[in-house]
């Protein structure tokens, strides 16, 4: 059986989620938190980080890593296009995702209200604040390469769920893209979560967060 470890309100375990559901293949999820010492997640993720990811070819961890196996393994529907210049520029806007909407959305805010509220510590608002002060420029950039029809466009790409899933986080954490000035962004954005795969991870992710699962 293919198992993801991890936590479901990870953007990175929702990645690979979203990914796994967008191919149609079923998978167990099998809660683990990130820096867990479970010796079959340590096998699997030695950074301690999650996701991480076994089915009967192989174990494996870090998202981008395990979305990449699944489209090889599992090419259709594709998520990363065969074109070069197209296969690159998805890689591009998955890596910013990962590294700089990571820290705005998810570190910046999500990290400080949710997961520290959940640890019983106070969120420093302070790192929010300098989070958000970030969050038009990075908005604005999105928004420019949405009209340029960089990512967002009518084949639904690994961009496309980097991207989203960190302003999922961003959601969890009290805070919205301003629709106002970057309307393409916010209506990506919510046409993107309207998607059954990402709508299930959310709808699961909500009980979590409202302390029913
Ligand atoms: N590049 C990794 C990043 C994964 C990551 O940073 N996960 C966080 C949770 S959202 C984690 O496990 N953090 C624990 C740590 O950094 O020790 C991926 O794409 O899977």
């Amino acid at each position: 059986m293919t198992t993801v470890l991890g936590a479901p309100l990870s953007p990175f375990v929702r990645k690979v989620r979203v990914a796994l559901a967008e191919k149609n293949l079923p998978y167990d999820l099998k809660p683990v938190f990130p820096g867990s010492d479970e010796p079959e997640f340590r096998a699997l993720s030695p950074l301690g980080k999650i996701p991480a990811f076994k089915d009967d070819r192989v174990g494996l961890a870090d998202s981008s890593v395990i979305c990449a196996y699944l489209e090889k393994r599992y090419p259709s529907p594709a998520l990363l296009p065969a074109d070069p210049a197209a296969y690159a520029t998805v890689l591009w806007f998955e890596e910013y995702a990962d590294s700089k909407l990571f820290h705005v959305c998810t570190e910046g805010v999500f990290f400080e209200r949710i997961v520290k509220a959940m640890r019983s510590a106070p969120a420093d608002e302070a790192k929010v604040a300098a989070a958000l002060k970030e969050l038009p420029t990075v908005c604005g950039y999105l928004e420019q390469q949405l009209a340029a029809g960089r990512f967002g466009g009518s084949t639904f790409t690994l961009a496309d769920i980097a991207i989203a899933t960190q302003f999922v986080n961003l959601q969890h954490g009290g805070e919205q893209i301003d629709g106002n000035a970057f309307p393409k962004l916010a209506a990506f954005v919510t046409r993107t979560l309207a998607r059954p795969s990402f709508a299930d991870c959310v709808a699961q992710e909500r009980q979590v967060l409202s302390g029913k699962h």
